[in-house]
């Protein structure tokens, strides 16, 4: 079984599509530099941060075929974590690292398992082996109408395997991270996207420094 180091900050960003993650990843990262500690800050993401994953991305995320089914969508997207997690994730947080990752095991439970109908016990079975005791610390939830996500990127030129499902598919996807947020509350943060990327900033910061004077003991003792 995977475990979890004692040491490191894992910290996973979630949601659907066009909510601006990326955007906010830096911002994130200055508060890390500045308000956390001197902390080494790695940030990776899921699927694709291995050599195994990239190939697997390239599956998983290609539009030139109908669609996989999702028993074997979920087992390809745990065999991406399975490397993620041994080869960037745990070797990271054993020397103290805070780790900022793009997605995680929650995408799995929202699309696979709300998106796709699977559930969350088939998507818990069949990340089992790969997850282990390794869980994200914390999870930010950019929370965004499924209809401005999409549109943002159907603006863009380029559309993956996800972004041409259907809106009723997208719309589980965003039920199913609101219900994990509801289930797992000390876990999530749900910040609101439909507003100017500065205040989608201001409003994750606050919340951040909340949770952070809540759960103290993770994050001083746990970052180098
Ligand atoms: P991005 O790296 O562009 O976010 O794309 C990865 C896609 O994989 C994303 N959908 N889109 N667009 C969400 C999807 N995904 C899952 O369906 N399950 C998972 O476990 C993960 C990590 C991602």
């Amino acid at each position: 079984m995977l475990e979890r180091p004692p040491t490191g900050f894992y910290l996973t960003l979630a949601g659907p599509e066009g909510v601006g993650k990326t955007t906010q990843l830096a911002q994130l990262v200055q508060f890390f530099e500045s308000e956390v500690c001197s902390a080494n800050i790695v940030i990776t993401k899921e699927p694709g941060a291995t050599a195994v994953g990239r190939e697997l991305r390239a599956i998983l995320l290609m539009t030139d075929r109908t669609d996989i089914d999702p028993e074997t969508e979920v087992s390809l997207f745990a065999a991406d974590r399975s490397a993620h997690l041994r080869e960037v994730v745990v070797p990271a947080l054993m020397q103290g690292k805070v780790v900022i990752s793009d997605r995680s095991v929650f995408d799995s439970f929202a699309y696979q398992g709300f998106g796709s109908r699977l559930g969350i016990e088939a998507v818990k079975a069949a990340n089992n082996l790969a997850v282990g005791n390794c869980w994200p610390d914390l999870a930010i939830l950019f929370d965004l109408p499924v209809e401005i996500g999409l549109a943002r990127k159907y603006r863009q030129q380029e559309v993956n395997r996800f972004e041409l499902k259907d809106i009723a598919y997208h719309q589980r996807v965003q039920r199913g991270f609101l219900n994990l947020a509801r289930i797992d509350r000390g876990r999530f943060i749900i910040v609101n996207a439909d507003q100017p990327p500065a205040g989608v900033t201001s409003e994750m910061l606050a919340k951040l420094r909340d949770w952070r004077a809540s759960h103290k003991k993770l994050f001083l003792e746990g970052v180098n």
